[in-house]
């Protein structure tokens, strides 16, 4: 039969990816014999070109696989399509399993597949074909009239090397391994045993009680053949291991590794949580490529993390991890999150802190979204604090809570939100800079010496350190509002020159009425500004609204040889160019340093 995955994959900033569900699905699909599709949608589909899509196929069937965020997608798509046509709807994945009542409770769709799929699907599509009655396969949940069938589940697949390896061209693989990334993935086993309460894992372990084991390996050898089978014909740049722990079975890894290290050798991430390694795992990892390591933080205060998250670390294990990567070369990402149930604003903090701490090379704020088939749902539903039919937010970085809570106002929330987001865009600013500034040295940062300078013009409040961002690039500029200037005295070492970017913020390129703006620096070599003769020695012009290769960071230096040993006043200036013209506008000088002359 001809089956068509639908994915969506609407409002998680995330790039077109791998998914390892269907592909798995796919490829046991495709060894039964079956023909299979995929149609994945980045962003919300119009109904006319959704039930396009579908008639180009021609499919016998239609598959949607869900997490809980996609899932009112899914639902409406589902309606629309069952308007149409009359292939039956299959539901399926982690939300279609954890809230299998409520799921089965949409009439559009025919099958609700719970738990792992490969055989029950397969089944399906064999019976489907055949015309044998679906009624008795296992995980398979049916409509019968007005009545639901559930079914048991199977056992877990206890043999993950049994499977064929997860299905690669139903996804154009070749097209989401285009452009910089070109990252390929891969799962080495399933399922973890700890018991987050924020996580699907423990439901899952409790709905599989007694029917085997929940975490599973692949061998290295079957991983590593894998691996072998795919580097060749799309030439990865990264691999990137997707399972929850990588690191979980110490024995497991170093094997994996050992041999990885003298096979593959290609650069790699994969997510560790900080009790599954020591020194010893993560030299390895290195060794064998490790370029970084995705670290679960979540919640800064030990106690809360404990008791609410049921994640038992310590923060000493935290931090010692981050130590280790940064000592090794190897890069630590923090992923964290805000808005708990009973979370207050000082709470929150402490997980700004313990990351100030810790220095990761990237920091993830997400905001809390409780789950159903969690623990925290549960909690969250008997603490009064879900409303009756409460969506979950699109991804979860929108700023937002679907939950009422009294230990923290949206407002609090919000601003928080944004500390983390300041805080994540100051690290990439400072990692940026540190690249750039790797052989040589930087004098004197003019942004953190802000507070000594003297602001000429306008009012003092309108000239500040803010982060302006352009194309995911984010640095932290001295923001003015033209006309105005920012004077700092200083003694130049020798051998030195100013460096910054240009640029007027995204918000005014269509706005300002003007003719652009005009970044100038000048320097008077005498410490009271005004006395010496002051002279330009930097002047460049954007205009964004007219010229879009303005629209960008602008590079400008400036030789500051001559005035070696001296003091000077450096002064930041911005006019309007055309000052009959004048609007208000916003720009910015991003990391204005003196630097060592290269
Ligand atoms: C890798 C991963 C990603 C990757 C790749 C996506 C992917 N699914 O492969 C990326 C980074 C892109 C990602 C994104 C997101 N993820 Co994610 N991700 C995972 C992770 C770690 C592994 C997924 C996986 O491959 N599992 C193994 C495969 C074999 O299992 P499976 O996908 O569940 O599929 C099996 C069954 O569910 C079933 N099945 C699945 N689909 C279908 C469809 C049909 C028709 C049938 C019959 C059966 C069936 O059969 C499959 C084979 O046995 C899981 C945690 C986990 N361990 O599962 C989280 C997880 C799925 N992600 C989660 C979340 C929250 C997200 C995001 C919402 C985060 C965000 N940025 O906003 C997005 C949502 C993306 C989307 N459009 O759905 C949550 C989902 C929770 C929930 N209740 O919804 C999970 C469970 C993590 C967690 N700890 O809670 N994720
Ligand atoms: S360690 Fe990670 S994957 Fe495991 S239960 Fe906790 S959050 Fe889920």
């Amino acid at each position: 039969m001809k089956l068509l995955f639908i994915y969506s994959n609407h409002a998680t900033y995330l790039s077109p990816h791998y998914h390892h569900g269907i592909g798995f699905l796919a490829a046991s699909l495709k060894k039964a014999g079956h023909h299979v599709g995929l149609t994945i949608y980045d962003c919300p589909v119009e109904r006319d070109a959704l039930i396009a899509d579908i008639e180009r196929f021609g499919p016998d069937m239609i598959g949607f696989s869900v997490a809980t965020a996609q899932y009112k997608y899914a639902r409406l798509y589902s309606s629309w399509i069952k308007e149409s046509f009359c292939a039956p709807m299959v539901v399926g994945g982690v939300h279609a399993t954890l809230d299998p009542e409520k799921v089965m409770a949409h009439p559009a769709w025919d099958y609700l597949v719970a738990g792992e799929g490969e055989e029950a699907l397969v089944e399906l599509a064999d019976a489907l074909d055949s015309g044998v009655d679906p009624a008795n396969i296992k995980n398979l949940w049916l409509r019968r009239g007005t009545e639901i069938v559930r079914n048991d589940l199977r056992p877990l697949i206890e043999n993950l090397d049994s499977l064929p390896y997860p299905d690669r061209e139903v996804f154009d693989n070749e097209h989401l391994l285009e452009g910089e990334r070109k990252v390929l993935s891969f799962l080495a086993g399933r399922g973890c045993p700890y018991g987050c309460t924020y996580c699907f894992n423990a439901g899952f372990r409790l709905l599989y009680k007694g029917m085997g084991k929940w975490v599973r390996f692949r061998s290295p050898q079957n991983l590593l053949n894998e691996i072998r089978s795919l580097a060749p014909k799309y030439s990865p740049r990264i691999l990137d291991f997707n399972d929850d722990i990588f690191t979980l079975n110490r024995d497991w890894t170093m094997a994996f590794i050992e041999k990885y290290r003298e096979d593959i050798r290609l650069p790699f991430r994969c997510n560790v949580r900080v009790e599954t390694v020591d020194r010893e795992v993560l030299e390895s990892l290195k060794e064998a490529g490790c370029d970084a390591i995705r670290v679960g933080v979540e919640q800064g205060d030990e106690q809360f993390r404990r008791t609410v998250l049921k994640r038992t670390m310590t923060n000493a294990q935290i931090e010692q991890v981050f130590r280790w990567a940064h000592e090794l070369g190897i890069k630590a990402w923090s992923f964290n999150m805000l808005g708990f149930p009973g979370e207050t604003p000082e709470l929150a903090e402490k997980t700004l802190e313990l990351n100030r701490r810790i220095r990761p090379d990237h920091l993830q704020i997400s905001i809390f979204n409780p789950y159903p088939g969690t623990v925290l749902w549960e909690e969250c539903l008997e603490q009064g604090l879900l409303p009756e039919n409460a969506e979950v937010m699109d991804g979860y970085f929108v700023p937002d809570t679907p939950l009422n809570m009294p230990s923290m106002t949206r407002e609090q929330l919000q601003t928080l939100h944004r500390k983390f987001v300041d805080l994540s865009e100051s690290i990439k600013d400072q990692i940026r800079i540190a690249e750039k500034y790797r052989s040589r040295k930087i004098f004197t940062d003019l942004v953190d010496i802000f507070d000594q300078a003297e602001i000429v013009q306008p009012e003092p409040g309108y000239v500040k350190p803010i982060y302006f961002t352009m194309d995911e690039d984010s640095r932290k500029t001295l923001q003015e509002h033209p006309p105005s200037s920012i004077v700092f005295n200083l003694k130049i070492p020798p051998r030195s020159r100013f460096e910054a970017a240009v640029a007027l913020h995204p918000a005014v390129w269509d706005k300002a009425l003007g003719e652009g703006v005009l970044f100038e620096l000048h320097i008077t070599p005498k410490r009271i500004i005004g006395k010496g003769k002051r002279r330009l020695l930097l002047s460049r012009h954007l205009n964004p609204r007219q010229n879009t290769q303005d629209r960008c960071w602008i590079e400008v230096e400036a030789d500051l040889g001559e005035f070696a040993g001296k003091t000077i006043a450096l002064e930041l200036v911005t006019r309007m160019q055309n000052e009959s013209k004048s609007d208000f506008n916003t720009a910015g000088w991003a990391n204005p340093v003196i630097a060592e002359t290269p």
